[in-house]
């Protein structure tokens, strides 16, 4: 059996609210839309998704941005849309999706046309606060190895402002096939600084992780320490999801804040002061159970750990990606890279 692709953080295209921000997504769209290979129809759609999207945030929110990227998970590729702001929310967002209600001046123009041309589409409002929307274009189904199954699985990476390369990265595999049930791996990682020495070490830090044939989180972390040698060093955890007993254990050394998320809940796992590439001393292995309807949340320092879940309701039943992008625009800073990833594992 041909083993399942992992699912890493690849580049984000981030463009922020501004004039021309239409014209810049459409571009960098059709760029994206040739890399995946989808169909002149399908970038013809995402343009328009892009141009709706994008106007809606210069007409309405305080302060926005597109993120557009190029998502490989198992044997499809596809362009992935987020389009988030700072701004009212939507009060009635029933009748902003239907299709059709474009009253010009009116939050919410153009969702129900995404809504309709997107393969999936997902959309979060915090009234007085702003708006998160997913969608997904995806090329024809290519011949590729099926996904990292059991899970739904997503992140996000901004990096600091002024900055294209990005220090924070994720990924998740499946444990290397042996006895017992298919596990999840999933790490996230925070190199030290910011720019392109950031960046090599999460680089480094996703080619130990993947190459890993180590079972327990604590083994791989060291593993991950060992290939940072010679790096800036990072923030680095490893979790271990077990999706039908339902728990995680998770071993880190640094600081990433790590979350069982629940509709009204939130438990945090520790993580052991330290630097992988540099010293991670002993670090401990904590563990959780992994309800349904709760989520696995690992994010660096760029975002805040002060966030709180009843200040997302409705937000741990969206699809992983729109978690991630939610709690990176509302929870983040631009003073540092900001890196999340989210795993649920489906009832
Ligand atoms: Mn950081």
């Amino acid at each position: 059996m041909t083993p399942a692709s992992p699912v890493e953080a690849g580049e984000v295209l981030w463009l922020r609210s501004g004039d021309g921000l239409a014209a810049a997504g459409r571009r960098e769209a059709a760029v994206l839309a040739h890399r995946a290979g989808l169909t002149d129809g399908r970038a013809a759609d995402l343009a328009l998704a892009v141009t709706e999207a994008a106007t809606n945030l210069q007409r309405h929110a305080i302060d926005g941005a597109l993120a557009l990227r190029v998502t490989t998970q198992g044997a499809q590729a596809a362009v992935e849309l987020l389009a988030l702001d700072s701004g009212p929310g939507i009060a009635d967002l029933g009748s902003a999706l239907r299709d059709g209600s474009s009253t010009a001046g009116t939050l919410g123009v153009g969702l129900g046309a995404i809504r309709r041309l997107a393969d999936t589409f997902a959309i979060h409002t915090l009234p007085g606060r702003g708006t998160g929307l997913y969608a997904r274009f995806a090329a024809p189904p290519g011949g590729g190895p099926e996904p990292v199954p059991a899970a739904e699985v997503s992140g996000l990476t901004r990096p600091i402002n002024g900055e294209t390369s990005c220090g924070d990265t994720w990924a998740v595999r499946e444990q290397p096939a042996g006895e017992g049930p298919p596990r999840l791996l999933v790490m996230m990682c925070d190199g030290l600084g910011h720019g392109p020495l950031a960046a090599r070490a999460g680089d480094e830090a996703r080619v130990a992780f993947r190459e890993s044939r180590a079972a327990e989180p604590s083994r791989i972390l060291a593993d991950i320490h060992a290939g940072l040698k010679g790096t800036r060093g990072a923030a680095v955890a490893v979790a271990r999801v077990d999706p039908r007993a339902r728990t995680v254990a998770l071993c880190g050394a640094g600081n990433i804040s790590a979350f069982v998320l629940g509709p009204d809940s939130r438990q945090t796992l520790m993580s052991t002061p330290g630097i992988a590439g540099h010293n991670i001393g002993r670090p401990q292995t904590y563990t959780a159970d992994l309800p349904p309807g709760h989520a696995l949340v690992l994010h660096s320092d760029g975002l805040s750990g002060r966030w709180l879940p009843k200040q997302f309701p409705g937000l741990t039943a969206q699809t992983p990606a729109l978690v991630a992008a939610q709690l990176l625009w509302q929870a983040g800073t631009r003073r540092d890279d900001a890196g999340i990833v989210v795993v649920k594992v489906p009832s």
